[in-house]
């Protein structure tokens, strides 16, 4: 059924297929003889888009008439992925689509892969963004994200010799079907000048350069597509036009140096931030989207309502981490200098409309910025910052806080004085602040924010993370999808719990069975992968044990390849033992400059070469580095993954996201209690769930007191023959150099705790090992897990945040 837009008219009544044809000669301007695969995603997709048009502008109409609050979401990543199976699939139309694009001849997934994915983001903390677009949409929320429209999205990443190589990725090359340029949406942002007051100390900033905020949108439609919400991404521009006569007298460089300067803005996601200039443009960025959003949506506002007292009342603003916390002082500068407020009630009115998310509690994440780069970026924010403390340091000093303490959280130390703190100011700006899962909340309140959650104990609040089914079940996992829906029915898809409804089946021998088939086919699919990228060829009997994610060493992928070498050498010691074959799989890419991260992919390269060419070892071992890890990566390892490894050192992953998509798609886990893999455990209990190692509490312990490896190395010759083995050049040609920083950082100071927790990660793994062999029992335990995941959904996560903290309407799950 076509969307109609009024009671009267119907926009579309051509089917699908033909309106694809009409766009491929129309919109593609190719002939069926000519087009390529590329050509066609291009029709296909502007044909989808067109329905989504529809729901777009419709929803767009009721939530202004209906003047439904509105949410904003301000991040400065969404890892998005390819869009075409996403909006096909939440249309309704994936199977007209496939069925035309057979009648055509064509290959389905050549057509569906020729996108390029939209990779604007780094990881987990861009693809939960990702999932909230989706769910925000299927929940009904009136919700709008706002990011940049990257250039260049994060680095393709080759590996040469074992090394990652970064290149830059050009996701816009071949342009991008689903955005809608909007020319006349264009918002001046100021950077630098001074500051003026006039005699009623009314301030005016006068910048001293500025440059243009051009909007784009894509449409994103929720589960059954009738609500649609917006994707607004700013691409920076050159403010007034370039100058003829500087270009008419042959000096093109320097009338195209200011043209260069601003569209640098949104040239790349995260550039280098390790020299000034790269700090100077990552700020930019923030101020850069961060203003422009909350000016588009200032100016929505004022479509219905003609005073910003009541701001908080219709709008929340969610702030996605700390890059956009300097809507803090740009949305009081707005309502005191273009408004009028005074400082409190500007206070007041911010306070009621931001929200602020904590994805991380690492130090180095926790943004800072030098004062005097404000100063000379920002000269009225920091005017603004200083007027926050101030009134901070007065709130602070009524509720008994004492100076030492109120100085380490304002957000600038009164006597430092040398940098701007992100988070404190986000804190303190904000009427809710969340964590991601329930252990990182807790942890957040003990550590990272102690004293302000001492003297706002309301304001922090857990908001455990999710993902969306459609994409990371109905969308990568056809085969256990169909499988569900014809034993319950297809309400899960907008109502995940519903999955409840498989667990009498978990111990069923046809379905067991049936279930199991589907999952040797994903295995097959991603074994086929593994062979196209990398040349080697996988043994599916094995287990397929996979760690997909950035590398970090607090994420401990060196623990991982350190236990497969340990591995190798108990096979090479007993060929002939009875060994359960396994296949390790890593894709993840390393920050630029995180030279350990760098070196722990060569390690696992280096090993990969060794036990892949070792005779002895055949079928039973396989370990596998994938390159350029991405979401379209990610949607064939999971659904073909046995078990999961979510092995991060207690107390240091903020949640995970990718621990919910394998558990959903039935992997096991074999994890730490970390982030939301305690939320896991108590969803799917104990006896389906593989938890090893120290809490948070003991790591906490060992780090406190400086703990040495050294006591425990000595106890474990498997260990110890592993670092001999690293050290002596059996990975690395002999050369005995290329390890010692990997060795001292292990066996010296291992911050991240591997050497303490290698036994019980060794010993569960074994135990998974033996456990795999009895078929039934390992089939029983994997699709309880796929059964018992539904409160994973960010849809569950979006009515919360819609419930709890954005006092939002949206629509109830359930009949
Ligand atoms: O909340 C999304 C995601 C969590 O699942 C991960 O545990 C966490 O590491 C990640 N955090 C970041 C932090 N980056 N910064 N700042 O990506 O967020």
């Amino acid at each position: 059924m076509p969307h109609k837009i009024d009671d009267t008219r119907e926009l579309h009544e051509d089917s699908l297929g033909e309106s694809v044809l009409r766009h491929l000669i129309y919109s593609v301007g190719k002939d069926k003889a000519h087009a390529d695969a590329r050509d066609w995603n291009v029709a296909l997709s502007l044909a989808v888009r067109d329905r989504m048009v529809e729901g777009w502008i419709d929803t767009t109409r009721r939530i202004y008439k209906n003047k439904q609050k509105r949410v904003y979401y301000l991040s400065m990543e969404f890892m998005i992925g390819r869009m075409l199976e996403d909006n096909l699939t939440n249309l309704g139309l994936l199977s007209e689509a496939k069925t035309f694009l057979k009648s055509q001849n064509l290959d389905v997934t050549t057509v569906i892969n020729a996108e390029q994915d939209a990779a604007l983001g780094n990881g987990g903390l861009g693809r939960l963004a990702a999932c909230f677009m989706d769910s925000m949409a299927t929940t009904g929320v009136a919700g709008m994200g706002y990011g940049i429209r990257y250039q260049h999205g994060i680095f393709r990443q080759a590996v040469e010799d074992g090394w990652q190589v970064e290149e830059p990725e050009d996701w816009l090359f071949a342009g991008n079907s689903w955005e809608f340029r909007r020319p006349e949406v264009v918002y001046e942002i100021g950077f630098g000048g001074h500051v003026t007051h006039d005699e009623d100390g009314k301030a005016t900033w006068h910048p001293s350069e500025s440059v243009q905020a051009v909007a784009f949108d894509m449409p994103i439609a929720g589960w059954e597509g009738d609500h649609v919400n917006t994707l607004r991404l700013w691409s920076a521009r050159q403010s007034g036009m370039m100058n003829l006569d500087t270009f008419n007298d042959g000096d093109f460089m320097a009338a195209a140096r200011q043209q260069v300067l601003a569209e640098t803005i949104s040239k790349v996601l995260y550039p280098g931030d390790h020299t000034p200039q790269g700090r100077e443009l990552r700020l930019k960025q923030e101020v850069f989207f961060t203003s422009a959003s909350l000016h588009d949506l200032l100016r929505r506002f004022f479509a219905n309502y003609d005073n910003l007292d009541t701001l908080g009342d219709h709008v929340a603003v969610q702030l996605n981490d700390t890059h956009p916390a300097i809507a803090v002082p740009e949305l009081i500068r707005i309502l005191m200098d273009d408004h009028g407020y005074d400082f409190d009630h500007a206070l007041k009115i911010t306070r009621e409309t931001l929200h602020y998310t904590n994805h991380t509690l690492l130090p180095e994440a926790l943004e800072k910025w030098p004062r005097d780069l404000f100063e000379q970026i920002l000269p009225r924010h920091l005017q603004i910052i200083n007027m926050i403390d101030g009134a901070f340091y007065r709130e602070a000093i009524e509720k008994g806080l004492d100076h030492h303490i109120i100085a380490g959280i304002q957000a600038i130390h009164p006597h430092q004085q040398d940098w701007v703190r992100m988070g404190n100011l986000a804190f303190i700006g904000s009427r809710k602040v969340n964590g991601v899962s329930a252990l990182h909340t807790e942890l957040m309140k003990q550590t990272v924010f102690h004293d302000l959650h001492t003297m706002y104990p309301d304001k922090i609040i857990n908001q455990t993370n999710g993902v969306t089914p459609r994409r990371w079940l109905l969308e990568c996992n056809p085969g256990l999808s169909d499988l569900v829906t014809e034993q319950i029915g297809d309400g899960w898809i907008d109502d995940l719990e519903q999955l409840k409804e498989i667990e009498p089946l978990a111990t069923d021998a046809d379905f067991q069975q049936r279930y199991m088939a589907v999952k040797a086919a994903n295995k097959q699919r991603l074994a086929d992968m593994v062979k196209t990228r990398t040349g080697v060829i996988l043994n599916s009997d094995a287990i397929f044990d996979v760690q997909i994610k950035r590398i970090h060493e607090y994420k401990r992928q060196h623990m991982n390849i350190l236990e497969t070498i340990a591995l190798y050498n108990a096979i090479k010691a007993n060929p002939d033992g009875d060994w359960q074959p396994r296949v390790k799989i890593f894709a993840g890419k390393a920050a630029p400059s995180y030279f350990f991260a760098k070196l722990i992919i060569k390690l696992i390269n280096d090993v990969a070469k060794v036990v892949n060419n070792d005779p002895d070892i055949g079928d039973k071992l396989k370990v596998v580095f994938l390159p350029n890890y991405n979401v379209s990566m990610a949607e064939i390892l999971i659904p073909g993954a046995d078990l999961s490894e979510q092995i991060s050192t207690a107390g240091f992953e903020a949640s995970g996201t990718g621990n919910m998509k394998f558990a959903l798609n039935g992997a096991l886990t074999i994890g730490t209690l970390d982030g939301a893999n305690v939320e896991m455990l108590e969803h799917v209990d104990a006896e389906n769930i593989f938890i090893f190692g120290m809490n948070a509490d003991e790591v906490a312990e060992r780090q406190h007191r400086r703990a040495r490896p050294s006591e425990i190395i000595k106890t474990s010759p498997a260990l110890q023959q592993v670092m001999t083995q690293i050290g002596d050049g059996t990975f690395s040609d002999g050369d005995t150099d290329r390890y010692r920083d990997f060795l001292s950082n292990v066996t010296e100071h291992d911050y991240f705790q591997v050497v303490p927790d290698f036994q019980s990660y060794w010993d569960m793994q074994r135990h998974l090992d033996a456990l795999y062999g009895q078929s039934e029992k390992w089939a029983e335990k994997t699709i309880l897990n796929t059964a018992r995941m539904g409160w994973f959904s960010s849809d569950r996560t979006i009515r919360s945040y819609a419930d709890q903290i954005w006092r939002a309407p949206h629509k109830t799950s359930g009949p």
